[in-house]
C-alpha cells in the first residue's frame, strides 16, 4: 500500500474492519514503547524508556557537532559541546509520553505509528536552561517564536523537511526548558538525540527535539508542518484544529500476576492483590487516581505516593480482594482540570488521547 497523502492532509483513517498494516507493524517495531512492567522504575533505564523516531536515527558526530543560535537576537551562537557543558548545568526528572499514545485503540484508526498505552518514559535529564542561551544570544522583546531544528530529515504526507518544532517565545523562555546532553547520568544514547536533544517538561513528545543542531528566534509566527499540520488535534480532514501542546492525565497499571504469551491476559491469584502503577499530567497538578475491578462500573480511590517532582510520574497504589473469575481492571487519572475519559476522545490523527487503560486479568 502507498500512502502518497497530499500537502495538510491528515493521517488516513483505516476502514472499522481493517487489520494494522506492514506499514504500522515496520513503524512500531522501530518506535518501540515502554514495556509496563517498567513502570515499577523512578527512573526508566534507557533501554526500556519508549522510543519514537519520524524518519532515521541520524548519525551526528560529538566532535564536529555545533549548536547554532540565531535568527531575531542581537549576538548569534555557535557552541560545540565543551563550550555548551561549561554554563551551568541543571537536573530535572521529566516524564515524556507521545502525543499518539493511545492510538491504536481508536475506532476507526488513524493510520500511523499504532501506539496501545505504552508511549511513556522518566528520566533524570542534565543540561544548559534555554533560557541561558537565548538571553545570552540577545533575544529580542518582541521575539514571537523559537524554532528547534534536528539533525534528521525524511518526507512525510508528501512534504521533504528536517525534523523541526517551534515553540511560543514565552515557553522557551521559561526556565524549566533544558538543551539536555545526558539521560540518567550518561551521555544521551544515540536513539534519545545523541548528543544533544531538548526538553520541555510538562509537553508532548513532539516538542522534544532530538539531534539539536540549531535554535532559530523568530519575529513572526512559525508554520512549519509539525506544528501546523503533524501536531493537531482536529475533528475532521478540512478542520484545522488545535495544536497538541500539553500532556493531559494518564494513569497507567503495573500488570498484576503473570502473562499469558500470545494475549498477554494476566493470572492472578485469588485473595488480596496490591495494586500499583503511575500517574502523570503535564498541564496541571494530579488531584487523585482511582482504580476499577468491573470495567469502569465502579472507581475506588487508590492511594497517591509522594510529588517527586512536578514533571515526574507519581506512584499510587491500592489492595484488591480478588475472588476467581474474569475481570477488567482499569485506572484513572484527575489533574486540576478534570479526569481522564473513559470513552475515546477520538480525532483524525489521535493525538492527546487519554482514555482510560483496559487490563483483562483472570483469578484463579
Ligand atoms: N529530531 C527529532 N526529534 C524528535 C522526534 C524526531 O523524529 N526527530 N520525534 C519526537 C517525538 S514524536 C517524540 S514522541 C519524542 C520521543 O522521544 P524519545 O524517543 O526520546 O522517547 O521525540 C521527539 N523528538
Ligand atoms: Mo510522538
Amino acid at each position: 500500500m502507498t500512502d502518497v497523502l497530499r500537502p495538510g492532509e491528515a493521517a488516513r483513517i483505516a476502514s472499522e474492519d481493517e487489520a494494522v498494516s506492514l506499514d504500522e507493524l515496520r513503524l512500531a517495531a522501530r518506535n518501540h514503547g515502554m514495556p509496563l512492567e517498567a513502570l515499577r522504575y523512578d527512573l526508566t533505564p534507557p533501554g526500556l524508556h519508549y522510543l519514537l523516531v519520524h524518519y532515521d536515527i541520524p548519525f551526528v558526530d560529538p566532535a564536529t557537532w555545533r549548536l547554532t543560535v540565531d535568527g531575531h537576537v542581537g549576538a548569534p551562537l555557535a557552541l560545540d559541546l565543551t563550550a555548551l557543558r561549561a554554563y551551568p548545568a541543571v537536573s530535572q526528572v521529566v516524564t515524556l509520553e507521545c502525543a499518539g499514545n493511545g492510538r491504536a485503540r481508536l475506532l476507526p484508526r488513524p493510520v500511523s505509528q499504532p501506539w496501545l498505552d505504552e508511549a511513556v518514559g522518566t528520566a533524570r535529564w542534565t543540561g544548559t536552561p534555554l533560557s541561558t542561551l537565548l538571553r545570552e544570544a540577545g533575544v529580542r522583546e518582541d521575539a514571537v517564536d523559537v524554532v528547534f531544528t534536528g539533525a534528521d530529515h525524511g518526507t512525510e504526507r508528501g512534504v521533504e523537511q528536517d525534523y523541526q518544532r517551534a515553540l511560543p517565545a514565552a515557553e522557551a523562555l521559561s526556565d524549566e526548558v533544558l538543551v539536555a546532553y545526558e539521560m540518567n547520568g550518561a551521555p544521551l544514547p544515540p536513539q534519545h538525540g545523541a548528543p544533544v536533544r531538548l526538553i520541555v517538561p510538562g509537553w508532548y513528545g513532539m516538542a522534544q527535539v532530538k539531534w539539536l543542531r540549531s535554535i532559530t528566534v523568530l519575529a513572526e509566527p512559525y508554520t512549519g508542518f509539525q506544528n501546523e499540520v503533524a501536531y493537531r488535534v482536529r475533528a475532521s480532514a478540512d478542520d484545522p484544529g488545535e495544536p497538541v501542546t500539553r500532556i493531559r492525565p494518564r494513569s497507567l497499571m503495573i500488570p498484576p500476576g503473570f502473562p499469558d504469551f500470545m494475549t498477554r491476559r494476566r493470572i492472578v491469584s485469588a485473595g488480596s492483590v496490591e495494586l500499583s502503577g503511575r500517574a502523570w499530567s503535564g498541564r496541571a497538578p494530579l488531584t487523585e487516581v482511582t482504580v476499577s475491578t468491573d470495567g469502569g462500573a465502579s472507581w475506588a480511590p487508590a492511594s497517591l505516593g509522594p510529588v517527586a517532582e512536578r514533571y515526574a510520574w507519581r506512584s499510587w497504589s491500592a489492595t484488591w480482594q480478588a475472588e476467581p473469575g474474569d475481570y477488567v481492571l482499569s485506572t484513572r487519572a484527575a489533574d486540576e482540570d478534570g479526569p481522564q475519559p473513559v470513552d475515546q476522545p477520538w480525532n483524525m490523527q489521535g493525538m492527546a488521547n487519554n482514555m482510560t487503560q483496559q487490563v483483562p486479568v483472570t483469578v484463579r
